[in-house]
């Protein structure tokens, strides 16, 4: 059930008014300490932003897509590692137990999750196992009431700061249908994450590897059955996927806007950058291109809220919408000239964090193969 019109639109304005007067100006300090201040987190704890996709019952906002679209694309215009201080609570590293969780994991989880009270993440790729995720090595070896799950997880964001995985891991044979999905809390024994890495942009969001050495996991913590795991990581994928899409408008809108700001104040050749032609048709692409997007998006979500299918769509909304911003950021460092690539304004730490969206949550060239594979099936 959507909200009623007039809370939804008071949550966008604490939305609109946090980012622009709390967020905006730490963007630099988050940077240089590659860390979100715990009171930014705490607010954000206030506000409800880590259950705005979990149900009412346990606690969560329960919004849908449509309305959770619109709250990411709020998001976008501070930056990104801001939104994925909450982003895995609601997206990834809780959906799974939303999607095919018993009565009894959602009620001893989601209502920690939804408050903010815990961190959960989402463990699927591995050091042999990337876009090849149905190639998952993590195994789980039944042990009377237990599993025994040993194996290296990499690139999982925020395991440094979670006391729940949601594991994808080998149960049966090769391939996706042996593999089983697991809520495992990070405080059973042989659970290790190493160190956050060092990367190219988006610092303040952690990236780790999650090690198991033979932890045993209730079977009770299984998410499913046995052999399901794969489909459920892929639901939940298809459901992340719109989101990021919805992050990479926002980001968009906000380069666009700045680099108008910059355009119409700068002067070359006694004119403001904006009067001149050839800045104008960046603009213009620009500006195109983020609102196609933002349509695409909307429209998807709106989609996904009758319960429609949208694996393409979704797949389409990630590949055009994360193709777009990098476009989007590239033409803005050449708006702002040899101030787009100073660390001073801003610009070139966007540039740098939009990269990866065209990575995580599925490649660009996972989302063609998406497409192609769902248009081919349906007869175009
Ligand atoms: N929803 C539900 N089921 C799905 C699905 C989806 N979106 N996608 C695939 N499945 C099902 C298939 O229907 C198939 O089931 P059946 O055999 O019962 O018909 C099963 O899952 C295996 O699917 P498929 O054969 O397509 O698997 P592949 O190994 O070819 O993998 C890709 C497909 C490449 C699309 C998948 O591995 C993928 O998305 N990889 C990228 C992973 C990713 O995004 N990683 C980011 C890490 S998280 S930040």
């Amino acid at each position: 059930m959507p909200l009623d019109p007039e809370t939804f639109d008071a949550l966008i304005a604490a939305i609109r008014r946090f980012v622009a007067e709390r967020l905006r100006p730490l963007e630099e300090r988050v940077a240089e300490e590659d860390e979100v201040p715990e009171e930014i987190v705490r607010e954000m704890r206030e506000m409800g932003l880590f259950g705005l996709s979990i149900p009412e019952e346990f606690g969560g906002l329960g919004l849908t897509m449509g309305e959770e679209v619109r709250v990411a694309l709020e998001f976008g215009r501070t930056t990104p590692a801001f939104r994925s201080v909450f982003g895995t609570n609601v997206g990834i590293g809780s959906q799974g137990l939303v999607m095919a969780g018993s009565d009894a994991q959602k009620a001893e989880w989601l209502p920690r999750i939804a408050s903010g009270e815990i961190v959960t993440s989402f463990a699927l790729t591995e050091p042999g196992a990337g876009s090849d995720s149905a190639s998952v090595q993590t195994r789980a070896v039944r042990d009377g009431e237990v599993y025994k799950l040993s194996g290296t997880k990499r690139f999982i964001t925020n395991a440094d700061k979670a006391s729940l995985f949601t594991v994808m891991a080998r149960t049966g044979g090769e391939g996706a249908h042996g593999v089983s999905a697991f809520l495992v809390p990070a405080d059973l024994p042989g659970v290790s994450i190493g160190k956050p890495e060092k990367k190219m942009g988006q610092q303040g969001a952690h990236v780790c590897d999650v090690n198991f050495d033979e932890t045993p996991v209730p079977v009770g913590n299984r998410l499913g059955e046995e052999g399901e795991g794969f489909k459920i990581a892929m639901r939940v994928l298809d459901r992340g996927r719109l989101h990021i899409a919805a992050v990479c408008v926002g980001v968009a809108e906000r380069l666009i806007a700045d680099a108008v700001a910059y355009a119409s104040e700068r002067k070359q050749f006694g004119k403001a950058l904006a009067d001149f032609q050839l800045v104008q048709a960046m603009i213009a692409d620009s500006k195109t291109e983020a609102l196609a997007a933002r349509a695409l998006v909307l429209e998807t979500a709106e989609r996904k809220d009758t319960g429609e299918p949208t694996v393409l769509e979704a797949a389409a909304a990630k590949y055009f919408a994360s193709e777009m911003v990098g476009r989007v950021a590239d033409r803005a460092v050449q708006i702002f000239g040899g101030a787009g690539y100073i660390a001073d304004y801003g610009i070139e730490r966007l540039y740098r964090d939009v990269r990866l969206f065209r990575i995580y949550e599925g490649t660009s060239q996972i989302q063609q193969l998406v497409i192609a594979r769902e248009t081919i099936r349906n007869g175009g």
